[in-house]
């Protein structure tokens, strides 16, 4: 089925609830025959959809299939920009690598790209990211915000507060920041943030998002050296929680606080970022590439840099790994 039938077929569905849809309307809606629909609709079941078909009635949505598929993550999805153009994979090398392509060619912001597996995922400074099929969410976002270079930290801290926020909406987990891009639990690594750019001179051309989530790991499906460090949010809330709607949260959720960001400046964000962090006010260690320093964490600029008080005077970290007594 052509994907713009399919987002149009998924939509009305979404929008009819658990109202049937006729056969005619649907056949209206979408510009094609009766026997088309049928064969849509066929498609959607084949899919993992239950769709219930009854005579003079017409159709209706019962169960939404639980593998992460394109037409999961548009169902029921509310934003209106981001996630709209949408590219899902069942494999693919890194989705940070596949959004760069799109974005070089031109792709809208709120483009996503979505895998259920990572061959390639990375983390920053070119390290290995675990992505796992099945149980995770791997996915990479395209923004194209009218800002100069050195605002782009502000986006790390928006995309983390943005996920903090829908994990507790849709998992009822609450997770806390460690700057500048992890989400912990009980101390241990959930999620994964990688703020990439392409630029032009000294203005933004595109920022990919890539955000990395262990929804459903069991503590064996991390390898070894992960086992110690890494946690899963069913492992903390206890229960399966639905990918699908986790990236939809996800979505709206940025969305809302992409719109603030964009109204209103860094200022909201960096409230709400400060009550989720870790550590501020702490003595914390940065190691960065130009050495490591020693320090008491006085939390972010108004730029999103981390401000560390050192023997030698306050010192600005645009990144590093950081490392405190307490977690
Ligand atoms: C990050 O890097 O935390 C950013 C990870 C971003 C991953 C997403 S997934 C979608 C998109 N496509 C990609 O290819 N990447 C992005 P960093 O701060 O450098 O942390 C990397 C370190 O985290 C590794 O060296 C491991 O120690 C640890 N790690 C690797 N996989 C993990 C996992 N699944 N869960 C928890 N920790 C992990």
């Amino acid at each position: 089925m052509g994907s713009k039938l399919r987002t149009q077929l998924i939509d009305l569905f979404s929008k009819a609830g658990d109202e049937f849809i006729s056969g005619q309307k649907i056949s209206d809606a979408l510009g094609c025959s009766r026997t088309a629909v049928w064969k849509h609709i066929e498609e959607l079941r084949n899919e993992g959809y239950e769709v219930e078909a009854v005579r003079r009635k017409g159709y209706r949505l019962v169960k939404k299939p639980g593998k992460l598929s394109e037409s999961e993550i548009r169902f029921g999805l509310k934003t209106e920009l981001l996630g709209r153009q949408l590219y899902y994979h069942d494999v693919l090398p890194s989705t940070q690598k596949t959004a760069h392509e799109l974005a070089n060619n031109g792709a809208p912001e709120g483009t996503l790209v979505v895998a259920d597996k990572q061959t390639a995922g990375r983390g920053r400074m070119s390290r290995v990211w675990h992505s796992q099929e099945g149980n995770g969410i791997w996915m990479s976002l395209i923004l194209r915000p009218d800002i100069p270079l050195q605002q782009t930290p502000q986006l790390t801290l928006l995309s983390a507060v943005a996920v903090v926020q829908a994990i507790e909406e849709a998992a009822g987990v609450q997770a806390d920041i460690k700057w500048p891009n992890d989400l912990l639990i009980h101390g241990k690594k959930a999620v994964g943030i990688l703020t990439e750019m392409q630029a032009e001179e000294d203005r933004v051309r595109s920022i990919i998002i890539g955000i990395g989530i262990n929804v459903n790991q069991q503590s064996a499906d991390f390898p070894q050296e992960l086992q110690q460090i890494a946690t899963s949010l069913s492992q903390e809330a206890g229960e399966k929680i639905d990918r699908a709607g986790l990236i939809q949260q996800i979505l709206l959720s940025f969305e809302k606080r992409y719109h603030d960001y964009l109204k209103h400046g860094f200022t909201p964000i960096k409230l709400l970022w400060e009550s989720y962090a870790l550590g501020i006010g702490q003595e914390l260690r940065a190691r960065t590439l130009k050495g490591t320093f020693y320090g008491k964490s006085l939390g972010i600029d108004d730029e999103g840099v981390l401000l560390l008080e050192t023997k030698e005077g306050i010192k600005k970290i645009y990144s590093a790994d950081i490392e405190m007594e307490s977690f």
